[in-house]
């Protein structure tokens, strides 16, 4: 009879080339598992499909998926001479910064300068908390709405700050009081909207946001408009509140996600789009109730209808997100990502053209004007 001398060492290789091999499919099983959850997410998505062939038949690795992700996105990205601007000795391609040069022979001569004279670069951040009869009295160049306009030349970009808002008074305070002073300074002719959606609905940020649009072109001619988080206060005033050519990410670098951008494709935070660009995408989804996928939906329309995605430049599109936890009438929106699938279906009939609210309330402040409105779910989610 044959007796093994190395029989234990035996059963011991015999043991570990089990443990490796399940060690390798239980890998496989979970990359298979975390691909197909990405490209479903992705599939309607021209750079979803894109990548689909650079991923390995059968070990697809998902960390490749993503890099190529974000390779193809940058292509994309733009980055205009206005966005590279280093001030004040290098003044910006014209076609490139200009949102809208006012009509009229007379204004022409009276323009403000390409590069506003006074910004400063990097700012400390007010962190206090002024109420907002303190910060009347220390902004009184603001007209009722929270307008201003530069005292001594004629603006060359008209832009509507639309903040979407619920229960967050500290954060407003604390956003007017950061954003007043760089606006100005940016010589636009402005206002800031904030627009409230009444309880007990679940807080939508996306159509707060078409409101805002629609409601702020009744008031003026508004061709710039800058969707703006009211937790995400400014760090730099040369990250210019202007729309160029193509729609524009700004909050690029937010010190919560150690200023990187958390994912290729994001769009949410503060984001430029001019009036021409709405129209053309629709506006924003009005069905997305609850947190999440909103600005994922509005990237889709961008890429959908041809335009690309612009990024201000890194070091200046820099942020403070004020802390917070989960609001209760913010809770994850679980249907986000069913959403997003047919979000290229939806685009044409879901938007500014399907937009139904009521106005409650249309309030001139004096630092911001107030839109409060009722919106009925239901009906948004049959439609
Ligand atoms: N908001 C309110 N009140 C609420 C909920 C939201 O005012 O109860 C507004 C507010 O402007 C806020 C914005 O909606 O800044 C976004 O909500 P959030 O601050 O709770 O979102 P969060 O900071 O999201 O978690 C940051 C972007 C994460 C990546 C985007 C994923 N697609
Ligand atoms: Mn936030």
């Amino acid at each position: 009879m044959y007796v093994c001398d190395n029989c234990s060492t035996v059963r011991i290789l015999k043991v570990f080339l089990v443990i490796c091999l399940s060690l390798v499919l239980l890998q496989y099983l979970i990359n298979l598992a975390t691909y197909s959850y990405v490209t479903k997410f992705l599939k309607d998505d021209s750079y979803g499909s894109h990548n689909r062939s650079a991923i390995g038949l059968f070990f697809p690795d998902v960390s490749d998926f993503f890099k190529n992700l974000q390779s193809v996105q940058e292509k994309n990205v733009t980055r205009s001479a206005s966005e590279n601007l280093t001030l004040p000795s290098e003044p910006a391609n014209m076609t490139e910064i200009v949102t809208n040069i006012p009509s009229g022979k007379d204004d022409i001569g009276n323009l403000c300068p390409l590069v506003p004279p006074t910004l400063v670069g990097a700012l400390a951040t007010y962190k206090e908390v002024l109420s907002f009869e303190e910060m009347q009295k220390k902004y009184p160049e603001l007209q009722a709405g929270g307008r201003y306009k530069p005292p001594d030349c004629k603006s060359r970009h008209r832009v509507a700050i639309i903040v979407p808002y619920r229960n967050r008074e500290d954060q407003l305070k604390i956003l007017l009081n950061n954003l007043h002073p760089v606006l100005e300074r940016q010589q636009l002719d402005y206002a800031i909207y904030i627009t409230e959606m009444a309880m007990p609905t679940t807080f939508n940020r996306a159509i707060l946001m078409n409101i805002g649009y629609t409601e702020a072109l009744k008031d003026y001619d508004f061709q710039c408009f800058i969707f703006h988080d009211v937790d995400l206060i400014p760090e730099n005033d040369r990250n210019l509140y202007t729309c160029p050519e193509n729609p524009r990410h700004m909050s690029v670098a937010i010190d919560k996600f150690n200023y990187k951008l958390p994912y290729a494709a994001i769009f949410g935070g503060v984001s430029a789009l001019t009036k021409e660009h709405m129209i053309k995408v629709n506006g924003f989804s009005n069905k997305y109730f609850g947190w999440g996928g909103e600005d994922d939906d509005m990237m889709k329309r961008i890429q959908l209808s041809g335009l690309k995605l612009s990024r201000a430049p890194i070091e200046l599109a820099r942020y403070k997100m004020i802390k917070h936890g989960r609001d209760k009438a913010n809770e994850v929106n679980k249907q986000r990502f069913n959403l997003l699938y047919a979000a290229s279906k939806r685009a044409k009939k879901d938007g500014l053209n399907s937009l139904k609210y009521e106005v409650v309330k249309k309030e001139y402040k004096p630092t911001y004007t107030w839109v409060y409105v009722q919106v009925n779910q239901k009906e948004i989610m049959k439609s």
